[in-house]
Formats: C-alpha cells, sequence, structure tokens
C-alpha cells in the first residue's frame, strides 16, 4: 500500500510549546484559552473541566490533566434536516441516536448549501468566499491553512476517508496535511467506482459486481487507518475527517437496505412531513408552522418534466405535487426513492457504528469529540450522470441513476422551505451532534444557538489546545470568522457574533440575531429580499420585508459588506491558474454590486474541478506546503 509522500514536510518553525494535553488542561481549567476564535467563558470551562477532571481513565499520560481529545468528524452529503432518528426522522440511526444521547443536538446549525463550499468552511474555518471555493476559482490563497496543519504541531495524526471536495487544495495529503486519506473522487457509482485516491496516489478502478458498496469501504478504509494509528502511534491523539457520500445521487443502495424501507414512505410526503412535524415539535427541535410545499420551485438545471418521464419513467415525478393527485405508478416509484435514500442513511449510520466500535476498543471513545453534521439540505435535483439509467434495471442498483427529487426532498427538509443549493433554512440547516463522554457534563440535551460551519474548527482548535498564530506560508491570514462553540457545550448559551452569512450562486442570506434577510435567485438573476423573523418563523413563512424597509437595507449593506471583504481577502486567483487548470468563473467574481451575480453557467453541478479530479497531483499550481 503507498505510503504518503509527504514525509519531508514539517511544520513552520516556532517556539516549543507545552505539551497539547496540558494546554488543553489551562483551557480547561481556567479558561485561559479565551483569546482563540469566540474565546471560552469562564463557567462553560469550569463544567468542562469538572467533568473532564471526573474522567480520570482518560489520564493515560499519569497527570492529573486530561489528554487532548481525538476528532471524529462525520459529514453526510445532502442529507435533510430531520432524516436522522435524532432530529424526528423515520430513519433507523441508532448510532446517532447513542451519540446524541450521550452528547447533544444543536438545532441551528448551518451548512454553506452545497458539498463544495460547505467543506471549504469545515476544512478552512473560512467562508468559501474567502478562500475562492464559492465559486471555485483554483487554489486556496497562500495563507488558507487547512484543519490538519493547525493539529499536527500539536501532535495529532490527521487521517480522512470519503468524499474531498476540497477544490482549492486537491491532494488530501500533499495539500492539506492529512497524513493518510482515501479519497472518492467517483461520485456517480457507489458499487464500482472509477476514481479513488490512497494517500494521494490513484488506485485502480474498482470491479463491477465486487461486491464493493462505497458507505462500507468507507468504514473499511477508516478502521484500517485507526488499526494503524493503535499500531504505531497509540500515544498521540488522532482527527478522522469521515466525509460519507450517503445520500447523495444518484440513489444506490444495497437490496436488503431497500427492503426494510420499501413500505415505510407509502403514506406519501404530505402525512410523513405532517407527522414529523408534529414530532419535532414534541422533541423541542423546532417551532412553528410547517410552510406549504413549492412545487413551482425547482434547480435550474433540473430535466424537465417530460424528459424524466421519458428517461426514467411514468413514475417519476419533476414537482413536489400534492401526494393526492399523484398516480398508482408515482406513488410506487416515490415511495421507493425514498427507501433507497432512506436505506443509504441506514447503511450510513450502522458503518458509523463499526468506526465507533473500532474507536471504542482502542479504549478512545470516552475522549473522542464526535461531531457529525451534512453538508447541506436535502437535494431536489434530479439528473442523470454516471453510467446513466436503465429503466428495466432494479431501482438501487448499479445500472441505474435515480435522484430524491423535490417531494421527498421537501420532506427530510422538513420543517423549512426549499432544498440544497438554496440558502433558504431547507438548504443550509444542517443536524449537528456532538459527542464527548468524558468531556461533555450535559447529555442528551439541545443547544439552540445560531452556528455555522465556519464554527467547527475554531471549536477545535481550542479543545486541542491550538492557538493559531496568524502568519502562515509568509502571508498573514484574516481572523477566522468562526466561534468557538466550546461555552455552548457546556450550557445552552448564545455565542455572540455580529453575522451569519451565505452566497451560492444567485441564492444569498444575511442573519444578524433572529433577523434573516434571503433571496433565492434563478438561474441568471437574484431575487427580491425577504425579511423574516426567525425566532417565531423559522420556517420563513411570513415575509416582512415590505414591513421593515430600514431592517432590509441595513441588512443588505451589511451583506454586500461581507461580500466585498471577502473576495478582496481571496485576492483573484493565481495568473497560472488563470491561463488553464483551474478555469476560473472570472465574471461570477469580478463584479458584488448590489445585485451581484453568480451566473452559475451550469446545467449540471459545476465541475470546475475536473482537471483536479483527472489528475490531482497536478492540479493547481501549488507552491509547497512549508
Ligand atoms: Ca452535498
Amino acid at each position: 500500500m503507498a505510503r504518503h509522500p509527504s514525509r519531508t514536510r514539517s511544520a513552520p518553525l516556532r517556539p516549543p510549546a507545552p505539551a497539547p494535553w496540558k494546554v488543553l488542561a489551562l483551557a480547561l481549567l481556567g479558561g485561559v484559552l479565551g483569546a482563540g476564535p469566540g474565546g471560552v467563558g469562564r463557567a462553560g470551562s469550569e463544567m468542562l473541566a469538572a467533568r473532564a477532571m471526573a474522567a480520570e481513565p482518560q489520564h493515560p499520560q499519569g497527570s492529573q490533566v486530561p489528554q487532548p481529545p481525538n476528532f471524529l468528524i462525520v459529514v453526510a452529503d445532502d442529507m435533510g434536516y430531520s432524516d436522522a432518528g435524532c432530529y424526528g426522522g423515520e430513519i433507523a440511526t441508532p448510532n446517532l441516536d447513542r451519540l446524541a444521547a450521550r452528547g447533544l443536538r444543536f438545532t441551528q446549525m448551518y451548512s454553506a448549501a452545497r458539498c463544495w463550499p460547505s467543506r471549504a468552511c469545515i476544512l478552512t474555518g473560512y467562508y468559501a468566499q474567502q478562500v475562492r471555493m464559492d465559486p471555485p476559482q483554483g487554489p486556496l490563497p497562500d495563507w488558507c491553512r487547512v484543519l490538519p496543519h493547525y493539529l499536527k504541531p500539536r501532535g495529532y495524526r490527521c487521517y480522512h476517508v470519503g468524499k474531498w471536495h476540497l477544490m482549492g487544495a486537491p491532494r488530501p495529503v500533499a495539500d492539506a496535511g492529512f497524513d493518510r486519506s482515501w479519497c472518492l473522487e467517483d461520485h456517480n457509482r457507489y458499487f464500482a467506482p472509477r476514481r479513488a485516491l490512497l494517500d494521494d496516489q490513484r488506485q485502480p478502478p474498482v470491479a463491477e459486481g465486487s461486491g464493493f458498496y462505497v458507505t462500507t469501504a468507507m468504514a473499511d478504509y477508516s478502521l484500517e487507518f485507526l488499526r494503524q494509528h493503535r499500531r504505531e502511534h497509540a500515544g498521540r491523539p488522532f482527527l478522522l475527517y469521515l466525509a460519507f457520500t450517503a445520500p447523495h445521487f444518484p440513489l444506490h443502495a444495497l437490496q436488503e437496505d431497500i427492503a426494510r424501507y420499501r413500505q415505510r414512505f407509502r403514506k406519501g410526503w404530505d402525512v410523513l412531513r405532517q407527522e414529523r412535524s408534529e414530532r419535532m415539535q414534541r422533541m423541542g427541535l423546532v417551532a412553528g408552522k410547517l410552510p406549504p410545499r413549492e412545487p413551482e420551485v425547482v434547480p435550474f438545471w433540473n430535466f424537465a418534466e417530460a424528459e424524466l418521464q421519458k428517461r426514467i419513467g411514468p413514475g417519476e415525478v419533476g414537482r413536489a405535487v400534492s401526494w393526492e393527485s399523484l398516480s398508482e405508478p408515482q406513488k410506487d416509484l416515490q415511495a421507493t426513492k425514498m427507501a433507497i435514500h432512506a436505506a443509504m442513511i441506514d447503511r450510513m449510520d450502522r458503518e458509523l457504528g463499526r468506526v465507533l466500535d473500532e474507536i471504542r476498543a482502542m479504549g478512545a471513545l470516552d475522549n473522542t469529540v464526535v461531531m457529525f453534521v451534512s453538508d447541506n439540505g436535502a437535494s431536489a435535483e434530479q439528473i442523470i450522470r454516471g453510467d446513466g439509467h436503465d429503466p428495466g434495471a432494479q431501482p438501487g442498483s448499479a445500472r441505474t441513476f435515480l435522484c430524491l427529487g423535490p417531494g421527498f426532498s421537501t420532506l427530510a427538509n422538513t420543517p423549512f422551505r426549499l432544498h440544497k443549493h438554496w440558502v433558504h433554512e431547507g438548504g443550509i440547516a444542517s443536524p449537528f451532534i456532538v459527542s464527548w463522554p468524558a468531556g461533555l457534563k450535559a447529555w442528551g440535551e439541545l443547544r439552540h444557538t445560531p452556528c455555522h460551519f465556519i464554527d467547527l474548527l475554531p471549536t477545535v482548535l481550542e479543545l486541542a489546545g491550538v492557538k493559531p498564530e496568524p502568519a502562515w506560508r509568509g502571508a498573514v491570514a484574516p481572523p477566522l470568522p468562526g466561534r468557538s462553540l466550546v461555552p455552548a457545550l457546556a450550557a445552552d448559551r448564545p455565542i455572540a457574533r455580529e453575522y451569519l452569512y451565505w452566497h451560492h450562486q444567485t441564492n444569498r442570506a444575511i442573519r444578524v440575531g433572529d433577523w434573516k434577510l434571503v433571496s433565492a435567485g434563478t438561474k441568471d438573476t437574484t431575487g427580491p429580499w425577504e425579511l423574516y423573523d426567525l425566532r417565531t418563523d423559522r420556517s420563513e413563512t411570513q415575509n416582512l420585508a415590505a414591513a421593515h424597509p430600514d431592517k432590509v437595507r441595513q441588512l443588505e449593506q451589511l451583506w454586500q459588506r461581507c461580500e466585498d471583504e471577502f473576495r478582496r481577502q481571496a485576492g483573484p486567483p493565481p495568473k497560472a491558474a488563470k491561463a488553464g487548470k483551474a478555469k476560473p468563473r472570472a465574471k461570477s467574481k469580478a463584479k458584488t454590486g448590489p445585485n451581484p451575480q453568480a451566473p452559475a453557467p451550469l446545467h449540471s453541478p459545476p465541475k470546475p474541478s475536473a482537471k483536479a479530479k483527472s489528475k490531482p497531483a497536478d492540479s493547481f499550481p501549488h507552491k509547497p506546503f512549508l
């Protein structure tokens, strides 16, 4: 097996640091790391410290202070806010439910609406616009670090398994600093992917009919890396970044998994959505109205209804229309598609269970911070890629290419509006489960503070005892825009911040306190601003823009200020990238006026990383990392 080629890379020179567990102990005992992003509330630190100090078995160093925690960051792909059982869904997710029971569920975690900008936020701690990742425009800025660059100088070993999609740093090992990586680049085939990298090295295509299934393989590689860690690096903490592709289209699942859900969704999306909403209200996850379906809104790159019927069959439906209006063949196919979506999540949960079992067997589970999110809301996309769709093949098998579609995506995003790629709540609301038995006093509780994927990195850094230096590769990095969520781990308290910002294609939003200004664009144009008070109307049903024009103006100005500042920080992509390989979309970047257009010229999900996917070793002209 190929080993990574990055042995010669080294951390930037810096003064000798205290042992990481001592740094963490200081943070827990005295809240002295308040200078980190967002700071630490003293009371929160004390509560954490009390819990950590009670966990004596977690002190293998023989000291009276805890070892720095391990991190397992798990990302689902296109999973709806309420799909998991512990968020009110019908799908069996016992492992996620157990994590929630021994940890916390956040109710207002936000993604960046799409695969690649969300991953940019998670892995770099910056808004995607700050690091040239939305739209993707060449390499990350020179000043931009990826999570392992912060953790490795503290002694961490860092492992990546699964989807990558950080096109600005296309090689997980060489560019992003991971020690080991299994990187899936073929997102169109769950049973026989053709493109994957092991430690940045291209692997042979998986043979068809070999019994391979991507989600299971991701757990297998995770176990391999963890076992190697146990053998060779037992005294060191680890980060495992496990990025599943489930349940992103194509809807590919094992037939025995689909069978468990074959009848589960026959009631249809209207009844099930009402049931989910009521369950979620009882669980305390959300309050307020269930908005109506929006059959008039689908992604602009979707196949037209007639094309869907022609290529998929008479059971396909292109709009979130009334369930009762569907024909029996339509009800049958739609319920089958949702069963496959459920099966993919069910399998992901089972495979996550194997990873957790392995960490438990290492004796490390109590001191592992597990974080689970979904990179964006469920998807209303309906396209065909990969090997195409054979209408005669068994739904969910390798020869099919089905997408969940807007009807059941609306259920998956209950109780929110719209879907993946929009920045209304349905596109950006993510489940967020945090478990850390040795460090969390509160188990099974909810946290309602608004937070965003940009907060994950500062949270990890604080828990690891890392205080990032601003200089990196000879450049000074802008301040991290996120806030550490450590105070909210201890108690349900607000995290102070000025705003949260979104911009994906022609969709825009900004949130300040409970006010959210949001607009849904079309292929070529931005839409009008809508204003919501999320305190009473998280489902965005009462547009208050006309009643509060001053608030609209104020928030629009703030959004524009963010837009201008973030793109200035990113800087133009290097000329070498512009000249060829990175294919920048200068048009969408050049102007960010009052009605900025991100033209989103593609009819299918953008493929700016086509070169990166096919030739990852030389996709972008990088300086070597120091
Ligand atoms: Ca996604």
